[in-house]
């Protein structure tokens, strides 16, 4: 199978799920793996040997690791339909920018909301909290962040919307009081098939959290 294309992912990785959403859009039909990460499996291995993590794109054999990476590549390689990157080189470099910020504050404050208590839990929930201000600021008044139509940064940003329940529970706090805009922008964001198919229930993903913080060790 020249064209094959296969993801290994983990039902509820944010990373994961901006693949199967950006695959979504484009329509590309693939084959999906679902990967136990406490006994990884040798393809997982052998794809990513340095990081040893979902996602996983394989593509006609050759694997593409880092979820925003696969997601650019998705988006050049399936070009036709629905383009996920600007166009201007600004546009995209600027997108790249948000995505980062995404990763290097937004998820990284989210993880330390569950994964701590006490004052290291507030001090997450404010950072997370104020990131997230910062993004609602970025998207102003346009309906999806690059404009007009669902692109690169919500396909980056929508999937961390599942956790969201997880988040507010475990941090007693509401994110449609803090972030009334964002939150409209996920209700549109859901709007779409390729992101409501995708995005599992949060509830479903509060209850992994219980059984994620066991194998951590944190409960
Ligand atoms: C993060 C992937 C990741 O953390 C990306 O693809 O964007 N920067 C990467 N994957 C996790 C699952 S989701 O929390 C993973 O595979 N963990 C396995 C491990 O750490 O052993």
């Amino acid at each position: 199978m020249a064209d094959e294309v296969i993801l290994l992912g983990f039902w509820p990785s944010i990373y994961g799920m901006r693949a199967k959403v950006a695959l979504a859009e484009k329509g590309v039909v693939y084959e999906y793996r679902e990967e136990n990460l406490s006994d990884k499996s040798p393809l997982l291995l052998k794809s990513n040997p340095i990081n040893k993590k979902i996602p996983v794109l394989i593509h006609k054999g050759k694997p593409i690791c880092e979820s925003v990476i696969i997601v650019e590549y998705i988006d050049e390689v399936w070009k036709e339909k629905s383009p996920l990157m600007p166009q201007a080189p600004y546009e995209r470099a600027k997108a790249r920018f948000w995505a980062d910020f995404i990763d290097k504050k937004v998820l990284d404050y989210a993880g330390k909301i569950w994964k701590n208590k006490g004052e290291a839990q507030e001090e997450a929930k404010n950072g997370f909290i104020e990131s997230l201000k910062v993004l609602e600021e970025e998207l102003g008044e346009k309906l999806y962040f690059g404009g007009d139509t669902f692109g690169f940064l919500d396909v980056v940003m929508i999937p961390s919307s599942c956790w969201f329940y997880s988040y507010e529970t475990c941090g007693n706090f509401s994110i449609e009081k803090e972030c009334p805009k964002l939150m409209g922008w996920v209700k549109r964001c859901m709007e779409k098939e390729s992101v409501s198919k995708t995005l599992p229930d949060p509830h479903k993903v509060y209850e992994i959290l219980g059984v994620l913080k066991k194998r951590l060790g944190i409960e």
